[in-house]
């Protein structure tokens, strides 16, 4: 929380996205024959897979247990999380009339989210709990291609092709992420991330013209809160300025652009996280531990630093690898 606020901190704080999940065989025993979005709506589930890593790591962050789309599910879109495979959307929202499907949210659409929060922050103590929600563009690919996708062609033909729907999807999408960020901090969150994981597809332009009022709208409508806001994506090296503007407090940077470039390139008045590249887990250790200190290094060019990966811890990753790495963050 203080290097969110670009406080002095007594060691570079650290916590993993995905530190959730198929990396850790405790997780895969608590989820054996549960589905993803059954697991996501279950508070004892929730709440045990949330402190599984702070329990196993010692980080100084945890991460709520839950997926992007929960809340679409939670408005009656009828989609599936696909082992192997990720979100599947049955009917694609692909003309006007997919619209409507979109109904706001309201807090008695997640109660399981209300109530595994309420349980965490008792269960985790000082450890700080991060909410999260999937930014409009990220949530809008799905949504538009029907499931994962490459190159996102189907969202950006609706993009460029039909401005006036894309905005309007973009707008009913902020609302239920505003909300749903909104439920979560109600709930005791202490910080949140807005994922916008594909944004990077886009140019710099097109973030301004049809991404950045939509999620500047939803940060603005965190402010006052009093949670630090952190804003990540992938491949965003160009659009890292972009993001701060957005209304972010800490722009999480992937593993392309080095902090210290990064900080440049965000300006001042932010903080930022990450960014180790989570295939060097799968090195040995002594690579891991010489890419580690060169990310410290860097980050302490920002005004606040929290250590992170620059993406989702890789399911072959070795969780003890994880445990000495978090280990040498604290000592650093
Ligand atoms: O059965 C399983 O274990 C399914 C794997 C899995 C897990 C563990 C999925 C399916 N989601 C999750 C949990 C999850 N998803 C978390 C949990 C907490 C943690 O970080 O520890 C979070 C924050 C997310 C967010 C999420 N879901 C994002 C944004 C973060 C990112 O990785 O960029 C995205 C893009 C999704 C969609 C999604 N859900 C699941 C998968 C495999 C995917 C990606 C599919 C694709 O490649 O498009």
């Amino acid at each position: 929380m203080r290097a969110c606020r670009r406080q002095e901190v007594p060691h570079t704080p650290v916590w993993y996205m995905r530190q959730a999940g198929r990396s850790l065989p405790e997780y895969l025993k608590v989820r054996e024959g549960v589905p993803m979005l059954t697991a996501c709506a279950t508070p004892e589930l929730i709440v045990e897979i949330t402190m599984q890593p702070v329990r196993r790591y010692g980080v100084d962050a945890a991460i709520f247990f839950s997926d992007i789309v929960v809340p679409l599910k939670a408005i009656g879109i009828d989609l599936d999380i696909k082992p192997g495979v990720g979100p599947v959307v049955a009917d694609p929202i692909r003309d006007r009339a997919g619209l409507g499907a979109l109904r706001p949210l309201e807090p008695g659409d997640v109660p399981y989210v209300t109530e595994a929060i309420e349980a965490l922050t008792g269960e985790l103590g000082g450890t700080p709990l991060i909410g999260f929600a999937g930014a409009p563009f990220t949530l809008g690919s799905y949504l538009i291609e029907g499931g994962p996708s490459k190159n996102h062609d189907r969202t950006k033909a609706m993009m460029y092709g039909e401005p006036e729907l894309w905005h309007d999807l973009m707008d009913r999408l902020a609302g239920i992420v505003l909300e749903h960020l909104r439920i979560q901090i109600r709930a005791g969150a202490s910080a949140v991330q807005l994922f916008d994981s594909w944004v990077g597809a886009v140019a710099a332009d097109d973030y301004r013209e049809f991404v950045l009022p939509h999620t500047r709208r939803i940060f603005e409508g965190l402010a006052g809160l009093g949670v630090p806001r952190i804003h990540f994506g992938v491949g965003t090296g160009e659009l890292l300025g972009l993001l701060g503007e957005a209304g972010a407090d800490v722009v999480g940077v992937d593993w392309r652009v080095p902090l210290d470039e990064a900080a440049r390139r965000v300006g001042p008045g932010k903080a930022l996280q990450g960014n180790l590249d989570p295939a060097v887990l799968l090195a040995p250790w002594e690579v891991v531990e010489r890419k580690a200190r060169e990310v410290l290094r860097r980050g302490a060019a920002a005004e606040g630093h929290v250590f992170n990966l620059g993406h989702g811890v890789l399911p072959s990753v070795d969780p003890d690898q994880l445990k000495r790495l978090t280990d040498l963050v604290h000592e650093f």
